[in-house]
């Protein structure tokens, strides 16, 4: 996709308050301070756009973002913030599983995970419930600007290990120096190009002929 613009559509606080969905929808997670919306900012070429938070873990909404009018950009809440009360905490959990398991129109998941930190238990469960819906999902090592090129690699392997995948899924990522970013965009055009062949071969289904659209007659009382 060529990227050209982007609007703010609106925030959630659950899936029942998510725009229709009219749109096929990439959702980018992980834990606060990740790096998420630094991430959305380097894709969008905005500042500021998805808000770079100073106090992580406040904004509990799911926010949708229009890109070109032709998909929507997810950005769900962050976890795994240790000062968010436990009530908030709680609420988490189903709300993003609902949200991941029941949205017709995700195509797939950007997951962020640091690439100086072990995943969290967390982020565990974030990829437990991509396997379980078999939710297409690319995985961000974010901040690789912090470590130099061994440290990079060493990271990315520990990484994969602790999550039992390749480390070749893994993708480098920098907001700082934009390490990535074309990668990033790639792989979330490979996300909805799915979703648009899905979406094809159903369309081929749909076109013929309804055997009936009649009720059945009703028996004789
Ligand atoms: N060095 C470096 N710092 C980053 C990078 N991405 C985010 N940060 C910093 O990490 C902090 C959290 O970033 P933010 O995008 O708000 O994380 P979010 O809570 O996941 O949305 C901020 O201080 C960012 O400036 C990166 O790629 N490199
Ligand atoms: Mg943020």
């Amino acid at each position: 996709m060529k990227y050209q613009r982007v609007e703010f559509v609106l925030s959630a606080p659950s899936l029942q308050h998510c725009p229709p969905a009219d749109f096929p929808e990439v959702a980018f997670a992980g834990r606060s301070n990740v790096g998420k919306s630094s991430l959305l900012n380097t894709l969008l070429n905005r500042r500021g756009m998805a808000k770079v938070s100073r106090t992580p873990g406040r904004t509990q909404l799911i926010n949708y973002f229009l890109v070109n009018d032709q998909c929507f950009f997810v950005d769900l809440p962050g976890y795994g913030y240790a000062a968010v009360p436990e009530s908030v905490r709680r609420a988490w959990r189903p709300m993003i599983g609902t949200y991941l398991q029941q949205r017709t129109t995700l195509c797939g998941l950007v997951l962020l995970l640091d690439i100086r930190r072990q995943p969290s238990p967390e982020d565990h469960m974030m990829f437990a419930v991509l396997s379980e819906r078999q939710l297409p999902a690319l995985l961000v090592l974010t901040k690789a600007d912090k470590l130099s090129r061994t440290q990079r690699f060493s990271r990315t392997q520990a990484i994969g290990k602790a999550l039992g995948i390749d480390a070749g899924a893994l993708l480098p990522f920098s907001a700082t120096t934009g390490l990535g970013r074309e990668e990033v965009w790639e792989a979330i055009d490979a996300l909805l190009a799915i979703q648009t062949q899905q979406r094809a071969s159903s369309d081929e289904v749909n076109h013929a002929p309804p055997a009936s659209v009649a009720p059945p007659p009703r028996a004789p009382e």
